[in-house]
């Protein structure tokens, strides 16, 4: 009988690439790959790895090619749209926390923009045709679509469009183009999905692959911090902290009104919480990173 393998597709290169394969590596998956890999198999676990053009991912996973993808939820959502197939053949599993952009609605800086009736009557240059007609609708908007596959920003400056619906992260690219962000259209992150039915082992391979992938993701996050403080400072101290749990209290040597504290921060730890937390008694700070976390 053939061996239960779990098959994930990730994107070959650009956007993703790099955080993927740092994912899979922080999950402890261990994979050989160069430039030319199209698929690769896990030495330690049964996973086989496809990389592949973010695009064909969600069909992938639809098909049932492959059991799992790490793919941005606008590509997700718009072949979804477009196979109208609902969300019945492929779930979310988990957001990755990398890849984050949004969909946007942009203008040239010299169109005017009030609201969204603006958009009435244009047409709208983009890569993402499903995702902005279900906005247009949804707004009672009724504007013609120019779909094309790269370089959306240009197409207002060559008079091919009055305005454009693309991806944004800092905004650079609008600006270099003398276009201005006028309204999002979508929040995006990476996010892996899975093929709603698989079989029994392959879902027992893909539930501690997700745990080990949400324990990566929740590590990041957080912080070890160590320090000693005054018995007397405690409760002020702790109102201090984000997002920790209940600090550990140990007594150090020969001191009785100090003690040390160590405690498990989920939220990032800024230089303005430190200083919080020295003015309020506490000394020899230490704040150190969490590589995994299991609960
Ligand atoms: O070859 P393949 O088809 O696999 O790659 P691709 O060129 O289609 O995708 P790629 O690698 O550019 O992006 C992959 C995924 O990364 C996207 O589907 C998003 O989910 C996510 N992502 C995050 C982004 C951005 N940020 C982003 N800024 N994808 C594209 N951009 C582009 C955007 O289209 C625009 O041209 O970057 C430009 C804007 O960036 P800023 O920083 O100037 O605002
Ligand atoms: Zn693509």
């Amino acid at each position: 009988m053939e061996e239960n393998r779990v098959k994930i597709a990730i994107q070959k290169k650009g956007r993703l690439f790099d955080e993927s394969i740092r994912l899979l590596k922080q999950c402890g998956i261990k994979f050989r790959i160069d430039s030319k890999t199209l698929m690769t198999s896990a030495l330690n676990l049964p996973l086989d790895i496809l990389f592949v053009r973010d695009d064909d991912i969600p069909t992938l996973v639809m098909d049932g090619v492959c059991d799992l993808g790490i793919v941005g939820q606008n590509e997700l959502l718009e072949k979804q749209l477009d196979k109208q197939s609902g969300n019945s053949d492929v779930e979310i599993v988990n957001k990755l926390g990398f890849g984050r952009c949004r969909l946007s609605l942009a203008f040239p800086k010299k169109r005017e923009f009030k609201d969204v009736t603006c958009a009435n009557d244009s047409t709208i240059a983009t890569s993402y045709p499903k995702l902005l007609q279900q906005f247009l609708d949804k707004n009672n908007i009724s504007a013609k679509i120019l779909t094309i596959s790269g370089s959306v920003e240009i197409a207002p400056k060559l008079n091919m469009a009055d305005a454009i619906c693309d991806l944004v992260s800092t905004g650079r690219t609008l600006e270099e183009n003398d276009l201005r962000e006028v309204m999002p259209v979508l929040e995006s992150e990476a996010v892996l999905i899975k093929k709603i039915d698989c079989s029994v082992e392959i879902n027992e391979i893909i539930e501690l692959l997700d745990k080990r992938m949400k324990s990566v993701i929740k590590a990041r996050g957080s912080k070890y911090i160590m320090f000693h403080a005054p018995k007397a400072a405690l409760d002020d101290i702790e109102k201090i902290l984000p997002g920790s749990e209940k600090p550990t209290i140990m007594t150090l040597d020969g001191e009785t009104d100090k003690v040390a504290v160590h405690v498990v921060s989920s939220e990032g730890v800024f230089w303005d919480t430190l200083e919080s937390l020295k003015q309020a008694g506490a000394s020899s700070i230490l704040v150190v990173p969490i590589e995994k976390m299991l609960e």
